[in-house]
């Protein structure tokens, strides 16, 4: 039963990639998320009528965020909502997304979702676009409670945080030092991460894992590497690294491989497959999790639509139907209401061919 779903999300992943490469006269979406705004009316449209949906993600070159836009800008084209128009801002910051948010207000959008920078910074523009009647959600990274109506989280923060530390625990024999290194300081969806992870390392059975520090890499190559880099020369007897970010992740995955420190410094945390495979497969990385990055869009497209046409108000209790992944219903979160995806999935050299290709 476990194989079938996993087949079957396997082949529904393709089927949305070839579509999706397939299905618009352009260029694929992956080259879509850039600091230039592009934009796909649906071909038979030109109304004033036409709603505008609009994604912001957390920055360009991150090969997670053009996957979250893929499954965005397919979610919208198969139900054919609207307009779809996908923005990256060029560094990982608030400020930014808050030129990006002013420029979709004056565009008098219909929807913004954004996977926030900053969980507060983004309260006044938001407040702004709200007022002006767009409806307004997060994904992947949420911004405070007064800043959206609702927030569509890839899964349980709790269970993220916890079971990276179980990972590293296991890998390393229970004992050493370890450091994680995240995305930006103001990344929320991180930033909760780690605040589980520190939670589970409270347990007595942790007792003789130190963690040493948080580094922040920002979610850019270069950074993370130098990190990574400064991590290790910092931390000569550092035995373990957490990075909860694929971008963190593949950096620290090339940096062990290159410095040959297979076996001797051991990496886990949320890595994309399609960057990771190769660090599964030589040992540097035993194993790691993550979700599936184009349902995340995917279900934020059908979010969006849903609060367009009224289905939704981003209250708890609130259903609709998310295409292919079905009924979904608003629950409450920690901050606000979200709607949840499902469960981190575990990588591992048994399956990391079978999902390099996927995403
Ligand atoms: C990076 C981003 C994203 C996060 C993944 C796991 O690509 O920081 O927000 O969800 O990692």
């Amino acid at each position: 039963m476990k194989k079938f779903k996993k087949l079957l999300a396997l082949s529904l992943g393709t089927t949305l990639l070839v579509s999706s490469l397939a299905g618009c006269a352009s260029k694929p979406a992956e080259s879509q998320a850039s600091t230039d705004t592009k934009t796909e009316a649906p071909a038979n449209t030109a109304s004033s009528e036409t709603k505008k949906f609009v994604l912001i993600v957390k920055s360009t070159g991150n090969p997670y965020n053009e996957k979250e836009a893929e499954g965005f800008k397919a979610a919208i084209e198969e139900a054919g909502a609207g307009e779809v128009i996908l923005k990256a801002p060029a560094e990982p910051t608030a400020e930014a997304q808050i030129q990006m948010i002013e420029e979709a207000i004056a565009q008098k959008v219909t929807v913004i979702a954004l996977a926030g920078n900053d969980p507060d910074a983004l309260q006044p523009v938001l407040t702004k676009a709200m007022n002006a009647g767009i409806k307004v959600l997060s994904l992947d990274s949420s911004v405070n409670a007064a800043s959206r109506m609702v927030h569509v989280n890839q899964a349980d923060p709790e269970r993220i945080g916890r079971v990276q530390v179980q990972a590293i625990s296991e890998m390393i024999g229970g004992k050493g030092q370890i450091a994680i290194l995240s995305a930006t300081s103001q990344a929320a969806n991180q930033n909760l991460w780690i605040e589980w992870m520190k939670k589970e390392l409270e347990d007595p059975k942790y007792a003789d894992i130190e963690l040493v520090k948080v580094a922040y890499g920002d979610d850019l190559r270069d950074k993370s590497t130098s990190e990574t880099e400064a991590l290790l020369k910092a931390y000569p007897d550092l035995r373990g690294i957490i990075s909860p970010t694929t971008v963190g992740m593949a950096a620290a995955g090339k940096v062990l491989t290159d410095k040959g420190l297979v076996d001797k410094v051991v990496l886990t945390g949320l890595g994309l497959p399609s960057e990771m495979a190769e660090y599964i497969t030589n040992g540097v990385c035993p194993w790691m999790y993550l979700w599936n990055p184009i349902d995340v869009g995917y279900l934020g497209g059908y979010a969006a639509m849903a609060l367009a046409d009224g289905t939704i108000t981003g209250a708890q209790g609130n259903k609709f139907t998310a295409g292919r992944l079905g009924e979904k219903e608003i629950i409450t979160a920690g901050d606000g209401t979200e709607i949840m995806l499902g469960d981190p999935f575990k990588f591992e050299p048994a399956n990391i061919e079978e999902w390099k290709s996927v995403y």
